[in-house]
């Protein structure tokens, strides 16, 4: 059953790019993977005013102000929910704590029995007290966000979020992750079910509450052989992809295998996702010419530090990559998150040779 989209989603640039409905000399839409943060004084002014990383997650009217930030100063084409993909294992009865300058970090677990809040398929109320603040940040956003932009609600990948869950913090190379996989594949599983059905419940919350998109952040999916790519990455995120479409068919879904350029036919074909967000190491020759699905909306794919940097090399390479996308589906953003230190006029930049007229 298909559904009719609304006045709203036809005013939205961001949703014409997956449905080919650009026009050819129409710059492409814009937003940046963490474009709410520290690179911000808005944003560093409102993180001092708050005890926690955790506390302006689950503050819905400050979790809006900062989404809203960027659009306010850079009007991109789509706001992304700030919100973080740690909030699952926290929702799980996993503690979470956000260290200043060093990043997360969990209470490990080797098991699903060592986390509080569930049952094994579900969460209890204090976990679905959690997600219901998150909600309520939505729809509080979608109601101040003007109705030509996107709303992007999003999760962490089960394979992500377990290495986080399992290591404690992010690591360089998972190997606790990778290591705990092949000496206990059946609790690794259990923990990959356990994240697949908890995060499918999350996205179609955030769909019912107001996002009009919704992305999948494998960060760490890169360093993994194509046995285990398959299923860890492929596997899970395929469940996901179907079980948010039982309930939103026309939802458009982005996956984000990270340093995964190698697999990324396989993904598309496997997951049935509608758009893929492709790294820095993403050869261009290959992001705009055959990813093996003629209607696959790609998004991507400038390097952060050349953004940080700036000069000459930022506005030709800027050029090349929407010049080798035009008339394509395809949503201008960075490779991976923008870096704290970015500048923003080189941002602004951004945003203006992007949107020059062609
Ligand atoms: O104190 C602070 O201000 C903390 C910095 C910060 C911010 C701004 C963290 C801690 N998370 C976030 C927000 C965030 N995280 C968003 C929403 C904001 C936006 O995009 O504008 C999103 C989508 C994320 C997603 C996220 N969190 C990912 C996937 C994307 C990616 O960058 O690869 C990952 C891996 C995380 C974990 C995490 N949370 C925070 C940090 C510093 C990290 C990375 C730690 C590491 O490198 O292992």
């Amino acid at each position: 059953m298909s559904t009719t989209p609304s006045k709203n989603r036809i005013s939205m640039k961001f949703i014409r790019a997956f449905e080919g409905n650009l026009g050819a000399s129409e710059p492409p839409p814009i937003w940046l993977m963490r474009q709410a943060g520290r690179y911000l004084a808005e944003y560093r002014k409102i993180r001092s005013e708050l005890g926690s990383f955790l506390d302006l997650c689950y503050t819905p009217e400050k979790a809006c102000e900062v989404t809203l930030q960027p659009i306010n100063r850079f009007d991109f084409d789509a706001a992304i929910l700030f919100s973080d993909i740690l909030i699952v294992p926290h929702a799980l009865g996993q503690p979470v704590r956000f260290v200043q300058g060093e990043g997360p970090r969990l209470d490990p677990i080797t098991s699903i029995d060592e986390l509080p809040s569930s049952s094994g398929s579900g969460l209890d109320a204090d976990g679905l007290a959690k997600f219901s603040k998150v909600y309520e940040a939505v729809s509080l956003i979608r109601n101040k966000l003007s109705s030509d932009k996107a709303l992007i609600g999003f999760c962490g990948a089960p394979y992500t979020v377990a290495t986080y869950m399992i290591a404690g913090q992010g690591s360089p190379d998972q190997a606790a992750t990778r290591t705990f996989a092949f000496a206990h594949p059946e609790k690794f599983q259990a923990l990959i079910d356990l994240l697949v059905h908890t995060s499918t419940f999350y996205l179609c919350g955030q769909i019912d509450a107001g996002v009009n998109a919704v992305q999948i952040f494998d960060s760490w999916s890169g360093p993994l052989p194509d046995d285990q790519f398959r299923r860890w990455v492929v596997e899970p995120t395929k469940k996901i992809v179907a079980g948010v479409r039982a309930h939103h068919p026309d939802i458009p879904i982005i996956g984000f295998p990270r340093g995964s350029a190698a697999h990324a036919r396989e993904y598309i074909a496997a997951t049935g996702v509608n758009g893929i967000g492709c790294d820095t190491s993403m050869p261009l020759s290959l992001m705009s010419a055959d990813l093996g699905d003629p209607n696959i909306l790609r998004q991507g794919n400038l390097d952060p530090l050349l953004l940080l940097n700036g000069g000459p090399a930022l506005d030709a390479r800027i050029r090349e990559i929407r010049d080798a996308m035009r008339g394509q589906r395809f949503i201008f953003n960075l490779g991976h998150g923008i870096l704290p230190p970015t500048p923003i006029e080189h941002v602004q930049r951004l945003v203006d040779i992007v949107r020059e007229p062609v």
